[in-house]
């Protein structure tokens, strides 16, 4: 790990680390349980409920979809920080123009393999820095840091870019995902320090 005395960070970058955090080069791998392995043959992903047209799609579909790249910082509760982290895939808003998120549809839950989940509100997910990610660092991700596909959330504490995800579940109320049942923070925002709930 490099520490923010290692590199010689400049004023930017070092006001682009949030309190408490560090100043990573590295990308840690860092998940409960093991890494799924996935056939893309049967793969699909799913948007369902509060949405005018539910849909599955296959992973052809999936890259055939429009695409974009962004270069992002990146911050996880565990305390290190990546900057300039490069990531491709699909804007989220494509897919969720594509369902027709429902006025009701306020809340949305990530589903992923082996049942993990996180929570936020449908204008969290829906900014412009959030994709559907299937490439980092201009490479194809790799199978621990969620390959085929994952979430990315930027602007949030990094258990909300969830990894290896199939699904959103647009729904009326919040529900609480799987590090939000055990105590992290609901909002997760590092400019915030919002890192385990009842801070
Ligand atoms: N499916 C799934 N996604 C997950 C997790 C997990 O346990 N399962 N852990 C989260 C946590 S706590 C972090 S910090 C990031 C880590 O992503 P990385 O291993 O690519 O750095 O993945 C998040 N996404
Ligand atoms: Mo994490």
């Amino acid at each position: 790990m490099s520490f923010l005395r290692g590199p010689r960070l400049s004023a930017e970058m070092k006001d682009r680390i949030p309190p408490g955090q560090y100043y990573t080069e590295k990308w840690p791998v860092l998940h409960y349980g093991s890494v799924p392995t996935t056939d893309l043959r049967t793969w699909n992903f799913r948007v369902w409920g509060e949405v005018e047209t539910p849909f599955s799609i296959t992973w052809d579909e999936f890259k055939a979809l429009p695409r974009k790249r962004i270069v992002t910082d990146i911050h996880c509760v565990t305390r290190w920080s990546r900057l300039d982290a490069s990531f491709e895939g699909v804007a989220i808003q494509t897919v969720l123009e594509r369902a027709g998120v429902k006025p009701e549809g306020k809340f949305v839950l990530a589903h992923c393999e082996q049942g993990y989940t996180t929570n936020m509100p449908i204008e969290v997910l829906d900014d412009d820095d959030v994709l559907l990610c299937d490439m980092a660092d201009d490479e194809p991700l790799t199978p621990e840091h969620g390959a085929p596909l994952r979430l990315l959330v930027p602007k949030r504490y990094f258990w909300k870019s969830a990894k290896w995800i199939r699904g959103l579940q647009l729904m009326t109320r919040d529900q609480l995902g799987f590090w939000e049942r055990y105590g992290y923070h609901n909002d997760a925002d590092p400019w915030k320090e919002e890192r385990f709930s009842g801070e």
